[in-house]
């Protein structure tokens, strides 16, 4: 045992608490109480978890002052093991999530069609929490891959949680939910290596996906912009697979889920969406709770898809098939409410982390499909849960907690937090007069007579895997074609086997050979592999889908978007305000750069401060951009590569940017060719017709395009 010290010579802490002194040493705060004693307010007292008040949350307990730490610490103990547990197990998929509270609203009555009430009560507000993820990277990855987006609701209606667990492609990978835990590992990190991190442009996802032709359609979603979006404000969601809805009289109609953000679909340019995860890792977490924090709450509008069996009959693909959509031309959408996000999560481990979201949760009125994903989908979930969050009370968590009155004879269980009262723990019974029994308005599953085969058979109804995939392509506009070659370039670019690369390039002949060319020649191929011979049903042509594009279902707008100003010491101030006045009248937020965090003083000898600096603030994170300096400022900036990078990457991005005579210094450097994005600051009415759109033309004078 180590020699002990005269305790004499040391102070002991509770000392030096109670000794009042006018300044504090970095020794002293150590210890503590003082500190905490000279901030404002009225404080609670701090406890154990059992309640136990704390006199000294800075020091363990020591056998002496320089001695070891003692066992018995359980303050300390319960802290440090409290803190051990923090991370319970990570979704599997859609890891990396962003939330928020809201509500839906219904403004049309779907009572012909079903009983569940919060489709039927028109003017009602659901309470709802909707989670947006991405797919493939773990909770700490960045916010902008390439990869599909999450975007789940959880309704909490007067008839219990309905959770609609939909993403922002209305189709998916897989027609069998017994192919999803291949499809997932193949495109997460490679097992060995452990990366690519969040990205699918690795050898096994592709290699995957070359034997798997029913993962095409998707495949042609995954590479379109759909996957880099400029905001989750501006995404789409689909609850994908048909369910059912079934009415008072017990009749069932097949329905689609479509939510459709209010400030239209917007997407990124890949080179920006690269650039974006060094700018801010968390840009699309970041711009939701600005929004919301600034009282601009993102809204969609929800739409079903309602048809019948004898519809479906005459549609040329079974809409059971999850690779599967029904074009709009096919059978309209009909907006029948709409969802409000306002409010984000006071704690995002408590809400964001632990919220359950099950696809089988549904309340009376909305029936399930036998599409085969769906059917998977409805036993993983739940034991998912039960894997992450630990236990089968996973529901009493208060963001998982019905809103309407619950109850059965379910009891304990790891964490029960309820203290149910009585003997009466089953069903049914005569001892208690209070307990939970059945009722006729309860959940009833439509009555299906199924026949056929039994085994383990793919109906041939399922078997076209390239027709809509071709539609897909061929409804697009020519600038996403080119992204979607480009994408399918880099993708396959990053794929080290050869027969990988040619293995898709043959699969993209069935659907569209032009964009197999165009890929084959982006790659460098020798030769045009071969076509696989896995197209078993003929490929048909169907009539172009404009629902299907990004670009033309965007808005050109400024609403919820974002202009930079670029200033500098010198910068016209007058100017700054006149275009400030009218990005903030377009709807943007305005945000000030310069190269100093301070500010810049203008020519007038006024100070104004930045909200960014320069080399933190790129033009990634904007929409449009001004560049306000004056001719010093101008010649000083041209030497900063952040300033000059801060121009050709906005116009590179396709962006408007509004520059002055001050500014003509860095644009020369930056090599920006005019055009009709690039306008005279001093015309802010040009400037923001501008900023309203992106320069797409502009896109082949920029890089070289596949
Ligand atoms: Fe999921 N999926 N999934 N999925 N999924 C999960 O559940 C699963 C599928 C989707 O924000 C997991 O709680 C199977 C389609 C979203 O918390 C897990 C199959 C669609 C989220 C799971 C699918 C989705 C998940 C992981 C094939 C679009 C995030 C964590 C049969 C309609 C929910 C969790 C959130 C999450 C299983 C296919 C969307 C493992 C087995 C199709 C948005 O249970």
């Amino acid at each position: 045992m180590a020699t002990r010290k005269s305790p004499g010579k040391q102070k002991p802490n509770t000392k030096s608490r109670d000794t009042k002194k006018s300044s504090t040493s970095v020794g002293e705060l150590g210890n503590g109480g003082e500190l905490h004693q000279t901030v404002a307010g009225k404080h609670a007292t701090l406890t154990t978890n059992q309640g136990t008040p704390i006199s000294d949350n800075q020091n363990s307990l020591r056998a002496h002052p320089r001695g070891p730490t003692l066992l018995e610490d359980f303050i300390l103990r319960e802290k440090i093991t409290h803190f051990d547990h923090e991370r319970i197990p990570e979704r599997i998929v859609h890891a990396r999530g962003s939330a928020a509270h809201g509500f839906f609203e219904l403004t049309k009555s779907l009572k012909k069609y079903t009983t569940a009430q919060v489709l039927t009560e028109v003017g009602v507000r659901t309470p709802v929490f909707t989670r947006f993820s991405t797919v493939a990277g773990g909770g700490g990855s960045v916010d902008t891959p390439r990869d599909v987006r999450g975007f789940s609701v959880k309704l909490y209606t007067q008839q219990g949680n309905w959770d609609l667990v939909g993403n922002n492609i209305p189709v998916f990978f897989i027609q069998d939910a017994i192919k999803f835990p291949d499809v997932v590992h193949a495109v997460k990190m490679e097992p060995d290596r452990g990366f690519p991190q969040a990205g699918s442009a690795h050898d096994t996802f592709w290699d995957f996906i070359s034997l798997t032709p029913e993962a095409m359609h998707m495949i042609m979603w995954a590479m379109s912009d759909r996957t880099i979006p400029r905001s989750l404000r501006m995404i789409e969601g689909f609850g994908v697979h048909s369910f059912r809805l079934i009415n008072a009289a017990g009749d069932s109609t097949f329905v689609k889920f479509h939510w459709r953000p209010k400030l239209g679909l917007q997407s990124t340019i890949w080179d920006e969406a690269v650039k974006l995860q060094c700018a801010d890792n968390d840009f699309h977490r970041r711009d939701l709770f600005d929004a919301i924090q600034s009282g601009n709450f993102p809204e969609w509008e929800f739409a079903v898809q309602l048809f019948t069996q004898a519809q479906a009959d005459k549609f040329p693909f079974d809409h059971l098939d999850p690779t599967k959509l029904i074009p709009e031309e096919l059978v309209p959408l009909t907006v029948i409410g709409r969802m409000v996000l306002d409010r984000w999560p006071d704690n995002f481990f408590a809400e964001t982390e632990q919220v359950a979201y099950c696809p089988s949760h549904i309340v009376p009125g909305i029936d399930f499909s036998n599409d085969p994903l769906l059917q998977g989908r409805l036993f993983s979930y739940l034991d998912t849960q039960l894997s992450r969050l630990g236990s089968p009370n996973f529901h009493q968590l208060p963001i998982n907690a019905p809103k309407c009155p619950f109850a059965n004879q379910q009891r304990d269980g790891h964490m029960q937090m309820e203290v149910p009262k009585g003997r009466v723990n089953y069903e049914p019974s005569t001892l208690d007069p209070n307990s939970a029994r059945e009722t006729p308005k309860g959940f009833r599953s439509m009555a299906i007579v199924e026949s056929g085969e039994r085994g383990r058979i793919r109906a041939e109804s399922f078997a076209d895997h390239y027709s809509q995939a071709r539609q897909f392509f061929r409804s697009q506009t020519k600038y996403e074609q080119t992204h979607m070659a480009g994408a399918l370039v880099f993708e396959l670019s990053k794929v080290e086997h050869p027969h990988i690369r040619e293995a898709i390039v043959g699969h993209l002949r069935h659907i569209d050979p032009s964009l197999a060319q165009r890929v084959a020649d982006g790659l460098g191929l020798k030769g045009m592999p071969d076509a696989p011979v896995g197209a078993i049903v003929p490929v048909k042509d169907q009539p172009p889908s404009p629902a299907l594009r990004v670009i033309g279902n965007g808005k050109d707008t400024l609403q919820g978007r974002a202009v930079g100003i670029l200033i500098a010491d010198g910068s016209d101030g007058a100017a700054i305000k006149a275009i400030r006045k009218a990005a903030t009248e377009a709807g943007a937020a305005v945000k000030i750069v310069a190269p100093k965090l301070g500010g810049a003083k203008l020519a007038d000898g006024s100070m104004l401060p930045a909200d960014g600096q320069l080399a933190g603030t790129p033009s990634v994170v904007f929409d449009a951009v001004a560049i306000v300096l004056s001719d010093a400022g101008g010649k000083m900036l041209a030497k900063e590569a952040a300033a000059v990078d801060f121009v050709r990457d906005a116009f590179g991005h396709l962006k408007a940017i509004a520059a002055d005579a001050g500014a003509q210094a860095v644009l020369k450097q930056a090599g920006i060719e005019k055009d009709a994005g690039v306008v005279d600051a001093k015309d802010p009415k040009a400037f923001i017709k501008a900023a309203k759109t992106r320069q797409w033309d502009r896109e082949a004078k920029v890089r070289t395009l596949p």
